[in-house]
């Protein structure tokens, strides 16, 4: 067989292996002339009926077309493996150039903007801001801010009850304002400060706003079963209505961002303060301007009232006032119903973002 043939099967075998689109078609390739019954091998087996001089070159010739046959594969099959990795790396790739997938950020309730707001504009005044239970003790709710005995306020149409009696035998309620707090933050304001009265000195006014939720049997377009309050107090050995005023003033007009906010102290009346007044504000320009809108009750706080929270009435005079952060968020965002703040509804509440 001449040198031409051998040659000719070699590059019959290239093309084969160029051909061979995966590693299945290429092994089959190879069979074809390097495998049991391949070209190349039947050569090798007519080697044996030649002479010895014959068998040499012919032998090497063989050879050498097998080497570059084996030579075709291996290339073939290192490229076969590259494409292979070429493809995967090109599915898998990621593209660190696109923009993020966006995530809802949420935002606070309009109302605890609102309760958020209160807070910064007293806790600017020198209050205090404290927190404390909602479930509440008879005489932390009513009692002790001078509600008499058979008020209405403490029947079960108006306020919740809990059925787990407390140590005086009467059922806990679910507060129905935050003035409780106000007795607790003056119980433990006097604590705090007993070893420097012992000592001869003086005790710091009492200076404290008491902002959370509350409850009361009602629901309607105004009235929520849940509700917020804000309450604050100011008590010293010489804080009046005047102070009561200045700081009342100051706040609206922080609040509602208006320097020519008119207010008016219109006579009321509250079990736990004496004199008591409302207190209504009158926007001078913008949607709400010219009516008089009732924003917060208020008063000197009653005598009984100061006893209750551990203090002399004879030494400790001063004030207390609570509002509705509900209505001041819905004056200021000019909601029209109170039902929106609870409803959880996104597309409400995405405008307070
Ligand atoms: C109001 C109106 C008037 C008030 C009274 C007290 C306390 F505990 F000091 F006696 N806290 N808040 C008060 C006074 C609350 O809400 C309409």
């Amino acid at each position: 067989m001449s040198t031409d043939t051998l040659d000719s099967i070699v590059d019959s075998a290239r093309r084969a292996f160029a051909g061979a689109r995966t590693p299945a078609d290429l092994e089959n390739a190879k069979a074809q002339f390097i495998g049991k019954s391949g070209r190349i091998t039947e050569l090798m087996k007519g080697l044996g009926a030649l002479g010895v001089d014959e068998k040499k070159t012919r032998g090497a010739a063989i050879n050498a077309a097998k080497q570059a046959i084996e030579a075709a594969l291996a290339g073939r099959r290192q490229a076969l493996a590259d494409a292979e990795l070429d493809a995967q790396l090109k599915a898998e790739a990621l593209d660190v150039t696109l923009p993020g997938r966006l995530r809802d950020p949420g935002g606070l309730h309009p109302v605890s903007l609102t309760m958020e707001r209160i807070e910064r504009i007293f806790a600017s005044m020198g209050f205090d801001v404290a927190d404390g239970p909602e479930i509440e003790t008879d005489w932390h709710s009513f009692t002790s801010l001078n509600n008499p005995p058979n008020h209405p306020a403490r029947s079960m149409q108006d306020t919740f009850y809990v059925d787990i009696k407390g140590e005086d035998g009467i059922a806990y309620n679910l507060r129905p304002h935050t003035s409780p707090m106000q007795v607790r933050y003056a119980h433990a304001h006097i604590k705090k400060h007993a070893k420097t009265v012992q000592a001869g000195g003086t005790m710091p006014e009492i200076r404290v706003i008491a902002p959370g939720r509350t409850y009361r049997v009602d629901s309607d377009a105004t009235h929520s079963p849940m509700f917020h309050q804000c309450e604050g107090l100011w008590l010293g050995e010489n804080v009046s209505f005047k102070d009561l005023k200045v700081v009342f003033t100051d706040f609206c007009r922080t609040f509602f961002e208006s320097d020519d906010l008119a207010l008016r102290f219109r006579p009321s009346f509250f079990p736990f303060t004496e004199p008591s007044a409302e207190i209504d504000i009158q926007f001078q320009s913008g949607p709400l301007a010219g009516s008089w809108l009732e924003v917060c009750g208020s008063g000197q706080v009653h005598p009984a009232v100061v006893r209750n929270m551990g203090l002399d009435p004879e030494k400790y005079i001063g004030f207390a006032f609570g509002m509705g952060p509900d209505r001041l968020t819905m004056l200021r965002y000019g909601v029209n119903d109170l039902r929106l703040f609870f409803d959880g509804d996104v597309r409400f509440l995405r405008q307070f973002r």
